[in-house]
Formats: C-alpha cells, structure tokens, sequence
C-alpha cells in the first residue's frame, strides 16, 4: 500500500479559500464508530471500523463517492465490509482518501482501516501528540483527519467506541467507562458526537477526585488528572467545576448526563483549554493552582474556563455546529454563559468592566484592522485561524444584546426550546435566531446584520435642552471594512438614564432599540439640562461619541447609579488628560486627580472597582484611541506620559495610599473569593504607587515576606518599576525561589520583558530566549516572551529600530515550522500597522514580506501574512 510521508508540518495541497455559501450536506452518514489504538510513540496503529449510510438529503454533487479526510497518515490496509480494497479500489491525496462509488455497496458499508501516525514527531499539537511523555489529542478543529481517515466536518455526529491499548497506567478517552484490563481499556460515548470532540488521554497521570448528584439525582464522577506531584494544585478547579455544575442546572436547566467528567491538566497545549466530551483537556496552567503560586487573576481565570468548557456540554456538544462558520453559535453563547457565571460568582460590575475592557483591547482592535471579520466569516483558508475575539467576545455580546432586546424570560424561554428543539443536532445562526423569532413573535432579520456585518459601529449622540425639554439624537454608522464597503444600520438595544448636575437621578435607566440609521428622543418636565448616562452597563459594543463637559463626566464618575458608567466617565476623563499631556504637553488637569481621589478614597465602594478606577489605559488602547481621533500615535511618547500621569497620581494620592496599604491588609490567610481579591488589588496600586514615591522599601518587604503570588508579583513588579540593584535581586531571588515550578516562570520571563525600557526590550526578549529555561516549544512559553514584548511592552515593540518587529518575524519563521498554529496567533501584533507613522508602517510590512517570502509557509500563516500585507500602499 503505498505511503506518505510522516511529517506534521507538511504543507497541504496548494490553500483553497471555503465559502460559507458552498456549504453543502455530506454525502454518507455515520452510525457507528469503532477505534482500536495501539499506542506508541514513534509508530501508533489506529485500527477503525465505522459504519456508513447515504445521506437521504445528499445532493448528490460527490457522485456518491466516499471521500474521507486525511492528513500525514500511513495507509496499512482498508477494507469495505470485510474485503481488502486493493490499490486500484481508491485514491489518496495529500488530504483525502475517495473511493468512488462504483466500488461501494448501495445503502450502506462498514469501512475498515488501520493506519499508522507518529505522535512523538507531532510537533504542531493537533491530531494525537506526546507531552512530557503523556499522549494527548487536540482534533478541534480538523486535527481528528490526522489520526485517521473520517468524514471530520462537524455535521456528522457518530456513537463512539473506544480501545486503548498501552503501557501508561492510565487510558482515557470520551464518555462512560467500558471493560478495563492489564495494558487497555475500553470506553464507550453513548452521545453522537462530530470527531472535534473525540480525545485520548494516556500517561503516568494522577487523579484528584471528587463527585456531584445532579439534580434529578445521577452520580457523576469527577477526576482532575494531573502529573505525580500536581495533585496538591486541584481543589480550586474542582470547586470552580462544581459550582459550574450547579449553575447550569439552575439557570439554564441543563444538567450533565454522563456517569463521569474528566478534566486533564497538560503542559504542552495550543490555547486554554478543549470541551471534548466527558474529557476536557487544559493548559495545565488553567488547572493548576496554590495561593503560593497562582494569583488572583489566575484563579478567575481557572474558575472562568472550568466553567466555558463545562458549558459546551450542552453548548457545542450536545448541540453543535453544523459547518465551522457557525463557530460563533457555539463559542458566542459559551463564553456569554461563562461571563454570566463569573458575574453571579463575583461581582456583576466589576466583570462587565472586565468583559468590556478586554473586548475594546482585542475586538475593538480587531475590527479596526486589516483582519476585521463578520462573527460569522463567509470565507476562510484556516479555520484555526478564526477562533477570534470578534467570534467569541462579539460573538457573546450579540446575545447580551438578545437578552435585553426581547427580556430575561423570553431570552429563557427561547433557549429551553433551543435544547429541546435541536438536541443531537448540528446547527446554524439562522436555528438560533428562530427559536427567539418564535418564542417572541419578533422578526429579527435585522439583528442577524450583527453576524454578518464586520466592523464596529459608532453611535453618535447629541443633545438640546430648552425650557425643561431634553432633545436626544442618536446616529448609527459603521465604517467600511476589508472586503466590506458598504454598511446596513443595525439593530441594538441603547440603555440610558439622566442625572442632574448635582448627580441626583432624574430619570431612571430606560431601554430604547436603535434600528434606523438616525433616531430623535424627546424627554419633558426636566428640571435642568440633565447630564446624559448613555450605554448603561455598555448595552451594545459600539463606539460611543459624545461630547460631554469636564464637569458632565465629574459628575457621572462621582455619582453615576450604573457602576460600568460610572467607571466609564473615570477613564473618559483620564484618557483626556493624556491626550492632553501627548499633544500640547499639558501638565496633568488636577481636577482629574482630585475626581480620582474622591473616588479611590471611598471606602463605601468595591475596593476591586476603586482599583479598576486608579488604573490607566493600557498603553495599546490609547494609541488605538489617538488613531480613531485621527492623530498618528507616537508610542514612546504614549509610554512616557502615562507614567508621568503614573506618577503624579502617585503622588497626590500618596496619604491616600499609605492609608489603605495599612487598612487593607488581610489579616486571615489567603482567601481566592472576589472581596479578598479586590482588596488585594487596590492594596497592590497603592504599593505600586507609594514605590513611586518612597523608593522600593515597602516593596522590598513585601517581596520577601508575601505568601502569596499576588502580592509576591505585584512587589515584583513595582520592584522591576523601580528598575536598577533591587530589580536585578528581585529578578535573581524570584528565579532562584521558583525555578522549577513551569507555571510561575512563565511570568518570570514575561515581566522581565514587560518592565524593560522600551530601547533594550527586543535585545531582553532575545537574551532571555537564549536562558537555559526557554522553551521554545513549550507553547506557554513562547506566548510569555513573544507577547512580553509584543503586548506587555509596545513602546518596546514598536521602538523606532525595527528590533521588536524584526525578533518577531524571526521567532515566527521558526515556530510556523514546527506550530503554525501558535505561529499564526502570534502574528496579529502586526494588526495595527496602519495606525502607524509611515516608516513603523515600512518596517512591519517589511517584516511580513520577509515572513511571506518564507519556504514551505504554513498554511495558517499565509493567510495570516496575506491579509495583513493587503492595503498597505508602499512608503
Ligand atoms: N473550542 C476550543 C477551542 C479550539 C481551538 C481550535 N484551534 C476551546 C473553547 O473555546 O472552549
Ligand atoms: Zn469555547
């Protein structure tokens, strides 16, 4: 039988762009799957018996011929019910194995297949791979192709069996538990599933276990499988997943319906984590967790992801996509639920301005670039390369906008008849959007322009006051993006209030629906000129322009009822006054630090929220907003005033911060729950800025002293501020107390860089690429240096040199060779090139030339390159 090639990174056949519209339904059917795998790492034989059946609702356009997904496979032998094909029976190709019809049986056929693979050789961690000696399989989303031939697109949803034979102790795979002997293990998944959500799990693992009765009283097992020594790290993520288990049974009445969940915690993973069925694989550092190692953001992130990939069970298993533009059906709802349950779980306010800072941050940033994409793409060459901010983040505030457009109980009322209606089924937007169309009566052809219209709006919002009459007008208009010129008005939900100057409610919250491009409000018996709360609780992700008075916005950060608002006025002001200081080198207005001292000092207020508040635009966010004013962001200067914003906060709020550095010390032991955290986070700005201001002592101290990595990173990191001796002891110490704990160094890696001066970060990030401890392969790694520099320092990044976008182009060259997946994520710091002056512009293009003009490109990152190099015009 002939043979290909064992290679993980072999080019495919030349990139082909998929549309959504020549979508059509599969030709054959799966009933039943059957696999046998005799593990080893250099030669693993994967025996498959699948039962096939036409498709009544086949086209017909495939001629009836069996074509079967595969990639970087070694044919043994195949055979249709139960005879040897020869070689004159099929065709292979460097992705697909057909044979045509004339050599099929009508109605129906068992295929039968061995083939051999090389995990230990998988170097691009999809399909099945090794990790420190551990086989594990990422198949989402068309890795399962490169374990053996099937139809791997996600309309086909099959019962899976299982065997795994192997040395490791222990063998897992999907659903419930079958025989178990010496060196195997049998499992059987009764849910039809598409083949993105098989997996395989064997290794020396250790399990920390626990269990939960479901409400109607099933016993499920629960097991965190880790490596030997990990065990002491499990209890939070079995907390957070019990917790999960509950809340979807009480909000969403969705229960879980298999006898055992398992989650495996692994070190080598492309991104967080992976729902498969019955068996989720983590990135073992959203796993992984002791209040000595793991800070405060990592257990929100753990208790967060725990909670997404459960959530699947039902959104995105049991109903799942039936192509992959759907993604968004599936990740949008997910991620809207785990918001949810991080808002119920901690505190409401405090997660939206989360939710809304990291969807300005990598949505926001996203649409307003060259790889600006619909929530539901209508084409794609990758699809690992669409797994966006703008498919999850947006995708998620479409149904927040949902929700509040048609209501609490309909929105819930609209998803019991969503899984009652399309449970086992692989569906589309147009199934979603008609569950809401029929529990509401509503036609909302309109609101589907938001899955297929790229791009973030702007609502535009002035107002008249005269004799007690208030005349609002809203405008609505998007700009044009890539491939998408011309823009349709939108439907979405605008939740405002007024206050008078005093900052008294004068009208509560009221939700009015935008839908024409241009809409006039008339309010009466107003007692002043109000001031406007516009996109309470930021009601739909749109770009608010608004002109409001100094005074206007005082008033709303002072006194605002809407907590998101209220924040909102906060970093108005605050991004005001550094536009300032940047443009006509103003000196910081004192009236913002008096508004910001009010509000830092208020004990009455979440300590979480007043910290939210002492904190600054991110250094990428202003210079995305000095490019939307249509100013050319200068990134040193964007650097170099905001500490020096930084620092004169620092020091007219020093008594202040001495005062609550002292107050908000935790007298018991480390709790992870949101009020302990918010109090460790305002305590932690302050000791940031009283550093500022009194050199590194208090730091210092609590460096040596903290037992725990929150406060332990945040002394670090005002250390590594203060920069000069006690950074260099602090960066020695750090390393020295934590070298051999993987999790942690990745910060260690990443501050460095992080805090470097933006003239020597590239030539940091590439010293520290050359520690004996750097990992290149190791995906968690590589993010810690490549995004040090590239997010965690853009002064850095963008230095007027051209290092940073050199070192990047160098490291992503290398690693698209081994992981273009990784690769290809990595890419998008190029994204903003266009806000750029013109020779940033040069230099970042030359860069993607070079990476373009690579050999042997992936494919994710050629099409990354390509859509990143059209529209540039030449210097
Ligand atoms: N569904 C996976 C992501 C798969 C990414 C494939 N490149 C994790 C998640 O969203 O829950
Ligand atoms: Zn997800």
């Amino acid at each position: 039988m002939s043979a290909l090639p064992l290679d993980a990174t072999s080019a495919t056949a030349t990139p082909r762009t998929i549309w959504l519209s020549d979508y059509t339904p599969p030709e054959y059917l799966i009933d039943h799957v059957h696999l046998t795998f005799r593990l080893a790492p250099k030669a693993t034989r994967v025996i498959s018996r699948i039962t096939f059946r036409p498709n009544p609702e086949a086209q017909g356009l495939g001629e009836g011929a069996l074509v079967l997904d595969g990639e970087d496979l070694r044919l043994i032998w195949a055979k249709i019910d139960g005879t040897a094909l020869g070689e004159a029976d099929y065709r292979l190709s460097e992705t697909a194995l057909t044979v045509p019809a004339a050599r099929l049986p009508e109605g129906g056929f068992v295929w039968e297949a061995e083939v051999e693979i090389a995990p230990q050789d998988n170097t691009a961690l999809e399909g099945l791979y090794m990790s420190k000696g551990m086989y594990c399989t990422q198949c989402e989303a068309e890795g399962f192709r490169k374990i053996t031939y099937y139809l791997d697109r996600p309309d086909v949803m099959a019962p899976f069996d299982v065997r795994i034979e192997g040395d490791a102790p222990i063998l897992l795979s999907n659903g419930n538990r079958g025989e178990t002997g010496a060196g195997y293990a049998e499992w059987h998944d009764p849910w039809p599933k598409p083949a993105y959500l098989f997996a395989l799990v064997a290794g020396d693992l250790r399990a920390y276990s626990d269990q939960f009765t479901t409400a109607s009283g099933r016993e499920v097992d629960l097991n965190i499988y880790v490596r030997p020594g990990d065990e002491g790290y499990c209890a939070y993520a079995m907390d957070a997943l019990k917790r999960s288990m509950t809340w979807d049974e009480q909000v969403y009445g969705r229960e879980y319906d298999l006898d055992l969940f398992n989650i495996v915690a692994v070190d080598d993973f492309n991104m967080g984590a992976m729902e498969n069925k019955g068996l989720n694989i983590f990135n073992s550092k959203y796993v992984l967790a002791s209040p000595e190692t793991a800070t405060d953001q990592d257990y929100a992130f753990i208790e967060r992801i725990i909670a997404h990939e459960y959530f699947h069970n039902w959104t995105g298993n049991r109903i799942t996509c039936r192509d992959w533009f759907q993604l968004c059906l599936k990740e949008g709802l997910t991620v809207f639920r785990d918001q949810q349950f991080s808002a119920d779980a901690r505190s409401a306010p405090v997660q939206r301005i989360g939710d809304v800072l990291n969807l300005r941050a990598r949505q926001f940033r996203e649409d307003a670039g060259p790889l600006a994409h619909p929530v539901r793409p209508a084409s794609f060459v990758e699809i690992n390369n669409f797994y966006t901010a703008t498919v999850y983040e947006k995708g998620a505030e479409l149904i927040r906008m949902l929700r509040l457009l048609v209501g609490e109980g309909a929105y819930r009322a609209a998803l019991d008849l969503y899984f009652d209606r399309h449970d086992g089924q692989a569906c589309t937007i147009e199934d979603w959007l008609q569950v809401f169309e029929d529990t509401t009566l509503r036609d909302l052809s309109q609101f589907k322009r938001w899955y297929e219209q790229a791009g973030t709006p702007r609502l535009t919002v002035t107002s008249t006051y005269q004799d007690g009459h208030l005349v609002l007008k809203l405008a609505q208009r998007t700009e044009p993006t890539p491939n998408q010129p011309l823009k349709e008005p939108l439907l979405f939900p605008v939740a405002l209030g007024l206050l008078g100057r005093d900052g008294r409610e004068l009208r509560p919250t009221q939700i009015v629906e935008m839908v024409d491009p241009e809409m006039e409000l008339v309010f009466d018996d107003l007692p002043e000129a109000p001031v406007l709360s516009v996109l309470r609780e930021f009601s739909a992700p749109v770009i608010l322009e608004i002109e409001q008075d100094f005074a206007a916005r005082a008033t709303l950060f002072a006194h605002d009822t809407d907590q998101f608002n209220r924040w909102e006025a906060g970093r108005s002001l605050s991004r005001e006054v550094l536009c300032a200081m940047m443009t006509d080198g103003t000196a910081p207005n004192p009236d913002y630090i008096a508004a910001l001292a009010a509000v830092v000092q208020d004990d009455t207020l979440d300590p979480e929220f007043r910290a939210l508040c002492a904190s600054l635009p991110s250094e990428d966010a202003l210079a995305n907003d000095l490019a939307e004013a249509g100013v050319v962001p200068d990134p040193s200067s964007i650097h170099e005033k905001r500490r020096a914003l930084e620092q004169s906060i620092a020091i007219a709020l020093a008594q202040i911060y001495a005062r609550l550095f002292e107050t908000l010390t935790d007298k018991d032991g480390y709790s992870p729950d949101a009020a302990s955290a918010g109090r460790r986070s305002l305590r932690n700005v302050a000791l940031r800025a009283l550093t500022r201001v009194h050199g590194p002592d208090l730091a210092r101290t609590q460096f040596e002293t903290a037992t725990n990595m929150t406060d332990q990173l945040a002394a670090f990191g005002a250390l590594l501020d203060h920069g000069g001796d006690v950074a260099q002891q602090a960066s020695i110490a750090f390393y020295d107390q934590w070298h051999e704990n993987r999790i942690v160094m990745d910060k260690w890696f990443m501050l460095q860089i992080a805090h470097a001066a933006p003239d020597e970060a590239a030539q940091v990030a590439h010293r520290l690429t050359e520690h004996a401890d750097f990992d290149w392969k190791n995906p968690n790694r590589f993010r810690a240096v490549i995004a040090g520099l590239t997010s965690a320092n853009p002064a850095g990044f963008h230095a007027p040199s051209g290092a940073g976008y050199q070192f990047l182009a160098d490291w992503l060259i290398r690693m698209d060779g081994k992981n273009p997946q990784t690769a290809a994520r990595m890419s998008t710091a190029f994204e903003t090139w266009a806000r750029y002056d013109v020779d940033r512009q040069a230099l970042i293009q030359e860069a993607l030339k070079r990476i373009s003009d690579t050999p042997n490109l992936s494919r994710d990152m050629s099409e990354m390159v390509a859509r990143m190099r059209a529209g540039y015009q030449g210097a």
